[in-house]
């Protein structure tokens, strides 16, 4: 019996023994097998990224200091040698989404977009409630937009590690694109989204979509986005600080002078508002700047760049009434023969300075807001970061729709084009980023949907 058992026994071990040798075996080949697969997905990565390593020293090539001159039209003529060095491999950043908001018919009730600080607390919290929701719209979250989430990230193709996409910074990398693939082959000068004609159009359309997405979000069909109306910075104290803006309880503070205590307090920052990608270094066309998944809380300088003395001023807003051409040759960032035009001049740019950051892009009006609000608002492509970003082009928006209304109101030569007279034929096409959008079909507000509480006119 027992040398049954044993015998028995050592049947099932040799069994057991045998069966357990195979099994190594086969265990070993699986793993030979893995080993192998990574060693070719490592090749293979590798070969990508000294692909990409190799474009992006190709396109830094095409970088030069431009500093070195000293006048605004060699400046300007570096510059320009620049735009075009970059072909647009990055990626449009596009998600699936063609026209999204932008209503097929005029709707019969207006959104109205209302200055920021005749929101009461309540409202202005659901405003930052509404950007902070979009943080959220991830594109496995399940929830409304998440396909919009599913754009292509500009971090693969150079090089940086992937974050978790979101509806909110899809908006932040399609600004990076377009500074990045500034003046594509493929798009040509033309249809830029800044320094050139397209600048008002572009930035309209991106603030018609933010729109959209935080009132589907949200579930609040009516949702209009506020503007930052610069003159309520003058009526305080302390133009410098801004405090009716960057407060506490809501958008956060203004940051600080100080280089290493940059970080907004209050609400937003509270409620985990964070910043995922970004440009180091006032680098806007440079691929190796940019900088993925290192998540920070956000930035900001208000009040503490030299090279301009405040938010822009109603006496700055009575100046860009008296052009009366939307944009003028050649339609850029540089010198026209006269003065400079209404696009130039609400752009940011003037005919003489020889500072180069206001050469590159401007120190007035529009650009005035970004350097104003200094950090994340200045330092990057990724501006959008700074939710402050929609709410100053919602101003910016706003003074172009009261230039056309004061143009309407002319009538004759400067009523043509919605009161855009002078806007340029060969840059009415579509929208980088978003070419199933034509600038010319942005001309006209009211008919996409939206108007402001006031609009300023000439006095
Ligand atoms: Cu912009």
């Amino acid at each position: 019996m027992k040398m049954l058992q044993f015998a028995r026994l050592s049947l099932v071990s040799f069994t057991v023994l045998f069966a357990g040798c195979k099994g190594k075996d086969a265990a070993a080949d699986k793993a030979d097998a893995a080993k192998e697969r990574l060693s070719e997905v490592k090749e293979k990565t590798a070969e990508k990224v000294d692909a990409a390593k190799e474009e992006i020293a190709a396109k830094k090539e095409g970088f030069y200091n431009w500093a070195n001159e000293k006048t605004h039209g060699a400046q300007c003529k570096v510059m320009d040698s620049m735009i075009g060095k970059h072909d647009g491999v990055f990626g449009p950043g596009t998600a699936d989404a063609p026209r999204w908001g932008i209503p097929e018919s005029k709707p019969a009730k207006a959104k109205v977009r209302r200055s920021w600080s005749k929101l009461d607390d309540a409202e202005k919290k659901r405003v930052i409630d509404g950007f902070l929701a979009l943080k959220q719209v991830t594109v496995g979250s399940g929830k409304p937009g998440a396909a919009r989430a599913d754009y292509d990230s500009i971090c693969g193709p150079v090089g940086q590690p992937a974050y978790e996409r979101n509806l909110y910074d899809y908006y932040v990398e399609a600004h990076m694109n377009a500074f990045l693939s500034m003046g594509t082959p493929i798009e040509g000068h033309m249809q830029m989204s800044h320094m050139g004609p397209q600048f008002l159009p572009w930035h309209r359309y991106l603030l018609l979509r933010i729109e959209a997405d935080i009132a589907e979000v949200t579930g609040d069909p009516d949702f209009a986005l506020p503007y930052w109306d610069w003159e309520d910075c003058h009526a305080d104290s302390d133009p410098k600080t801004c405090a009716p803006i960057f407060e506490r309880g809501s958008l956060g503070t203004g940051g600080s002078c100080d280089d290493s205590h940059r970080e907004v307090e209050g609400y937003i920052t509270d409620q985990g508002f964070k910043v995922n990608i970004t440009t180091q270094g006032n680098n806007l066309f440079i691929p190796e700047a940019i900088v993925c998944n290192q998540p920070r809380v956000l930035h900001r300088q208000v009040g503490c760049a030299d090279l301009v003395p405040g938010a822009p001023t109603r006496a700055d807003i009575e100046a860009m009434f008296t052009r009366t051409t939307y944009d003028a040759a050649p339609y850029d960032h540089c010198k026209t023969e006269e003065d400079v035009s209404f696009r130039q001049y609400l752009e940011g740019y003037d005919n003489d300075t020889t500072e180069m950051t206001c050469v590159a892009v401007g120190c007035h009006m529009h650009s005035a807001g970004h350097i104003f609000t200094g950090a994340d608002m200045y330092e990057s492509s990724g501006s959008p970061n700074d939710p402050i970003f929609f709410l100053h082009h919602a101003q910016v928006d706003r003074l172009w729709a009261a230039w056309q209304a004061a143009n309407v109101a002319k009538g004759g030569d400067a009523a043509v084009d919605a009161g855009n007279p002078g806007y340029p034929e060969t840059h009415r096409g579509s929208l980088f980023v978003w070419p199933e959008v034509t600038a010319s079909e942005l001309f006209d507000h009211a008919a996409l949907g939206y108007t402001y509480d006031d609009l300023p006119a000439p006095r």
